[in-house]
């Protein structure tokens, strides 16, 4: 029976591991969470950890106990009745208490991780006005008056207006090109409804709010292409309301501003909803039938 057991077991363990490619056991040991590309990111991850093991500690607990009463409990004969019994109090006491202690210390943990997480330096190294809308991104990078960086290399210098930005449409997902190592503050501004401005690999998301411009900031610390997504159900588009990060060294990311110029896809002010919408509609500031 023993020999019998164990050969079932190990029968089952080696299909579940002959099942698991090498990318599901990096996401097994990842505990299904992308790898961390952002300063912030780790703290969001030992939250995540730490309330695996809260609940598999919860989960041995409460299984144990169920096959304990299964068997200690189980029905001897057909005519058997089991003790009756009510007004357990100290049993009570216990699944009062016990579930909001759990609740407390997940609260405690996920206020401190988010103070840490949500926590603004007051001088972030740039700011990108984030601009999310039914149902795509625009991104403008705040770049002061400065020489085009792409222009220099050709003795053609010139300067260009205080904002670069790039922006999508549901079939042209827009790509946010991004310096690492530097502390980048996101303002966030919806003309219409609420979204959510995510990025998985850093492991942070905020919502857009129409009427206040919410205030995130990201680290990101290892190069390389991620994706972004719209977090908050926000109409019929709204799996489509994608974008691509690109986080790369500071270099590639002044000539990327420098190409972005050369586009044309400068503006005195960020564009925020309305002159976006007019832009993309081909819309000057006197034309008719707009109204904000
Ligand atoms: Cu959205």
């Amino acid at each position: 029976m023993q020999r019998t057991l164990r050969v079932a077991l190990l029968g089952v363990t080696m299909l579940v591991l002959a099942g698991c490619s090498e990318a599901d056991q990096h996401q097994i040991r990842n505990l299904a969470m992308p790898d961390r590309a952002s300063a912030e990111g780790p703290y969001t991850y030992e939250l995540w950890k730490w309330a695996w093991v809260a609940a598999m500690v919860t989960g041995v607990i409460v299984w144990g106990l169920i096959f304990y009463a299964v068997v200690k409990f189980r029905r001897r004969s057909d005519d058997e009745v089991p003790r009756q019994t009510r007004y357990n109090l100290p049993l009570e006491v216990f699944y009062t208490i016990a579930p909001v202690l759990m609740c407390v210390v997940f609260f405690f943990h996920t206020v401190r991780v988010q103070d840490e997480v949500l926590n603004l330096d007051p001088e972030p190294d740039m700011t990108v006005e984030v601009l999310g809308q039914q149902w795509s991104w625009t991104f403008n990078h705040g770049v002061g008056e400065q020489e085009n960086p792409s222009a220099t290399a050709t003795g053609d210098d010139f300067a260009y207006g205080s904002y670069v930005y790039t922006s999508g449409t549901g079939a042209n997902i827009p790509t946010l090109v991004l310096p690492v190592d530097q502390t980048i503050q996101f303002n966030l501004h919806s003309p219409d409804v609420i979204h959510d401005f995510g990025v998985p690999s850093f492991l942070v998301k905020m919502d857009v709010i129409p009427g206040r411009v919410n205030k995130l900031q990201v680290t990101p610390t290892v190069e390389g292409t991620y994706a972004g997504k719209c977090y908050e159900l926000c109409g019929v588009s709204h799996s489509r309301m994608l974008f691509n990060v690109e986080v790369v060294s500071q270099e590639d990311y002044d000539a990327y501003l420098g190409e972005l110029a050369d586009a044309g896809n400068t503006a005195e002010q960020p564009l925020l909803g309305g002159d976006y919408v007019r832009e993309q509609a081909g819309l000057d500031d006197d034309s008719e039938g707009h109204s904000e």
